[in-house]
């Protein structure tokens, strides 16, 4: 046998060895069943982080190799949704498996009801070890946690402080490494190695006021951004409740705390504090600064916004909506960037401690958020970009890399899905449904066609009414029924947009009539009623009037 022929038989034996290695692995991954072995859990959310700025999802905004590894080595969903788009009501719905008329926390302003069981608890108790670092939002002790630092309320993007175990601390720095610091040294100093464990790691970014680190600053306020389509909406074609809504990029948007325009600039060109909290925003946040990170922030903001005062006087609505768009999504992108790098940090430990091989990595946010479409900033609306939320999750040898699944999945059914792979039994009243049968691939086993959602925070900052809604793959109908009594139906298929409200059009008259049926039935089966709206909304005043009711402000 010659040369060439005795390589062309390896080549075909190694070929026929691959081959019989990847079936193997194959078999591995379609076992379907969940394995024996309870796994780690690390439980990634960052808030406020639309899927529109994951490259995963979306590639025309921002690139984020290192979020975009969870997708490739798991499953992307890419109709996961939430059951209320804000904050401490999605988190209180994701610790807990219940819609928020359950759990109490339907606002930002309202007390999550303290009696109530959280599947942390639950893991606690059946022998994991938990710990959780970041934005909880809400009550300072998290229930069944052993280790925590989390942020008070809101938290600061520069040298924050936290409430821990052991008392409050500040902690010089970024917050978003910050956090990844103590999410890292957790795990390498602290972890049991003898428990399972339950880990949270909470982003604060890319909140408003949407504060980059430093190292980020020159490069993104140098790029500029595709427009969304619909950037100048002017809302013909949808309700009232888009139309009075406050969180507009051109008229709602804070020129300090938001665009980062220097207070005394806008003194001088003659702009008005027009919310009333714009200059104590810009000192919240840039005044926090030490004198370090401040000389950074001067030498890149500073000639830039010298420069916008230059050309304010001859920018038309046009020229400045334009502007305020590429301002915004300079820092919310910049935010990204160091979002994605701690990413990064965490999966490089996993693998390198071969801590990856049995832990679930899961990254998520608490909502969507509007990066510009309808010309909004904020979330709220049971439109697509605020009710979708971002969903990733790893498994290896568990889910099969790299899979897209577009099943209509909620924040709700977190709790249940992470009880059910470390082998817990859900409490019977979570209203969830467990995601395991779509991460085995048991894709037949999956019978949900339509989700429930409903917004509660009106009157209040953004001034988006309180709406109810069912959503299906094909459409949305909504039921804005406080000051104004207005129902909405999109085509999710003929309209991804959202911008024609078709609940007139004679066309769509059998499709409203199931869909009213089947929202009644929705809400039934949830246990959310009219009344019940009403007792929670007389709550919600008298919370309002009274400041000292719950530990989280408005705003
Ligand atoms: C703050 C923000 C709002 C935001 C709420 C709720 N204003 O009030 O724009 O909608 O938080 O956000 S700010 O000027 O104070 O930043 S949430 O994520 O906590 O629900
Ligand atoms: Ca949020």
């Amino acid at each position: 046998m010659n040369t060439k022929s005795v390589s062309k038989l390896l080549s075909l034996f190694l070929v026929v060895v691959m081959v019989s290695c990847k079936s193997k692995e194959a078999q591995q991954i379609v076992k379907k069943e969940l394995p024996a072995q309870r796994p780690n859990i690390i439980f990634m959310m960052s808030d406020d982080h639309a899927y529109q700025a994951i490259s995963a999802y979306s590639d025309h905004l921002i690139e984020t190799p290192n979020i975009d590894r969870i997708a490739n080595e798991g499953i992307k969903f890419t109709n996961a949704c939430v059951s209320n788009s804000i904050c401490a009501p999605s988190r209180a719905t994701i610790l807990t498996g219940k819609h928020c008329h359950v759990h109490g926390k339907v606002d930002n302003v309202f007390p999550f009801d303290e009696s109530q069981t959280t599947f942390p608890q639950l893991m606690q108790k059946a022998g994991y070890q938990t710990a959780m670092f970041g934005k909880l939002h809400f009550g300072n002790n998290p229930k069944g946690i052993d280790e925590f630092k989390i942020l008070s309320g809101q938290g600061q993007y520069y040298n924050p402080d936290f409430i821990t175990n052991e008392g409050k601390i500040t902690v010089e720095g970024y917050v978003t490494d910050i956090i990844m610091d103590m999410t890292l040294d957790w795990l390498e100093n602290r972890r049991d190695e003898n428990k399972p464990f339950m880990l949270f790691s909470m982003q604060k970014a890319p909140h408003r006021e949407w504060l980059p680190a430093p190292r980020h600053f020159k490069e993104y306020t140098k790029k500029s951004f595709v427009e969304p389509e619909t950037l100048f909406d002017d809302y013909e074609g949808r309700g009232t409740a888009a139309k009075t809504a406050e969180m507009n990029l051109l008229t709602h948007m804070n020129w300090a705390g938001d665009s980062k325009l220097y207070p005394e600039m806008m003194a001088q060109l003659g702009i008005e504090d027009t919310s009333g909290w714009d200059l104590e925003a810009f000192e919240r946040e840039v005044g926090r600064m030490n004198p370090e990170q401040r000389a950074v922030w001067d030498s890149v903001y500073r000639p830039m916004m010298e420069d916008f005062k230059k050309q304010y006087p001859n920018m038309n609505q046009t020229d400045l909506m334009k502007w305020r768009y590429q301002r915004y999504m300079q820092d919310y992108l910049g935010c990204i960037a160091s979002v994605d790098e701690n990413v990064g940090r965490l999966l490089d430990y996993l693998e390198e401690t071969k801590l990856d091989e049995n832990t679930i990595v899961i990254y998520t946010s608490d909502q969507g958020f509007y990066l510009g479409e309808h010309g909004w900033f904020d979330k709220r609306f049971v439109y697509d970009e605020s009710f979708k939320t971002p969903l990733l999750i790893k498994w290896p040898n568990v889910i099969e890399p790299g899979i897209t699944n577009t099943e209509m999945v909620q924040n709700l059914d977190f709790a249940q899905t992470i009880l059910e792979a470390a082998h817990i039994e859900a409490p019977d009243d979570m209203q969830g449904e467990s995601l395991i049968p779509l991460l085995l691939g048991n894709d037949d086993q999956w019978t949900r066609d339509a989700v429930y959602y409903h917004y509660y925070e009106y009157p209040g900052i953004h001034m988006v009414k309180r709406h109810y809604a069912i959503i299906t793959q094909d459409y949305k109908l909504a039921h804005f029924y406080y000051d104004v009594d207005e129902w909405e139906l999109y085509d999710r298929k003929k309209d991804p947009n959202e911008m024609t409200n078709v609940i007139n059009d004679p066309a769509y008259a059998d499709v409203v009539q199931k869909l009213k049926k089947q929202l009644a039935d929705l809400r039934e089966q949830y246990g959310d009623s009219s009344q019940l709206d009403q007792e929670i909304l007389k709550k919600y005043l008298e919370a309002q009037e009274n400041p000292n009711i719950e530990t989280v402000p408005l705003h």
